[in-house]
């Protein structure tokens, strides 16, 4: 019985405390709406998944101590009972229509391009990614993220010195992107920021994601696509309005246009 009972415990207590952790589930920390939402939806299912395990696995366990052949030399011989077998089939269904009910809700939000935002186009090559403004711009005229170059602390290694483009965005404003590829199939990935999507050649993919503070979020490719494609990273950084102003206008005099004016850049945000 004793033995049971620590079973039990530990059975509680290890969903308990992964739970509480720094990172549930083992997500990083969500930096946006789009990671927020995919986080709380997982943590919901991960709750309910808890509860069914303690309300399926704790009769089983009472059942098989109390109804042991020991003490229990002739057992009873009956089958069947409609009203509990209504049960178990009426109840694990109203949880899969719960589940399917919220997974639905945040699929459809995620899948909705919102009206107003950035446009970027995220560009995928054999190793690297090219950021694109295209409203930043003038026709033909393209705004597009530098080359790097200082070294990307946070990646790099005591014998690797990493260098990694900018995705440079303004916090509170949804990023719309228009992902494609140059060569091979690759994936823009920002795990804080919620999103994984395919970057195919000849095709484009749309997606969304947006920032609520400032920071530096590191991204990678996570499609297998060639032999540097574990070094295939980049970096998404969020900034204030004030200074995705100042990164526009720097951007547009190295490309020969104009400087514009804080109230024009916010104009061309949709
Ligand atoms: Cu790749």
């Amino acid at each position: 019985m004793r033995t049971l009972l620590l079973v039990l415990f530990s059975l509680v207590i290890f969903p308990i405390s992964w739970g509480q952790t720094a990172h549930p589930g083992g997500f990083p920390e969500a930096a946006g709406p789009v990671a927020t939402q995919i986080t709380d939806l997982y943590n919901f299912i991960f709750w309910i998944t808890c509860v069914v395990f303690f309300v399926v696995t704790i009769p089983i366990l009472f059942t098989i101590y109390r109804f042991r052949r020991k003490k229990n030399p002739n057992p009873a011989k009956f089958s069947h009972s409609t009203a509990v077998e209504l049960v178990w089939t009426i109840i694990p269904a109203l949880i899969c229509a719960v589940i399917t009910y919220q997974s639905y809700n945040v699929m459809v939000h995620l899948n909705t391009m919102p009206e107003e935002g950035l446009t970027v186009e995220v560009v995928g090559y054999q190793f690297g990614w090219d950021f694109y403004y295209p409203d930043m711009g003038e026709s033909g005229n393209y705004v597009a993220s530098p080359e790097p170059t200082e070294v990307n602390k946070k990646i790099s290694l005591p014998e690797v010195e990493r260098y990694t483009k900018e995705l440079v965005i303004p916090v509170d404003v949804p990023i719309k992107l228009h992902v494609t590829s140059q060569d091979v199939i690759h994936a823009f990935y920002a795990p804080e920021l919620g999103m994984k999507i395919d970057a195919m050649p000849g095709r484009i993919n749309y997606a969304w994601i947006q920032a609520d503070k400032p920071g530096t979020y590191i991204g990678q490719c996570y499609e297998l696509c060639g032999s540097a494609h574990g070094e295939m990273f980049f970096t998404v950084k969020a900034v204030s309005m004030g200074r995705f102003v100042q990164f526009v206008n720097e951007q547009r005099q190295e490309a020969g246009l104009s400087v514009l004016q804080p109230k024009q850049i916010i104009e061309r945000l949709s």
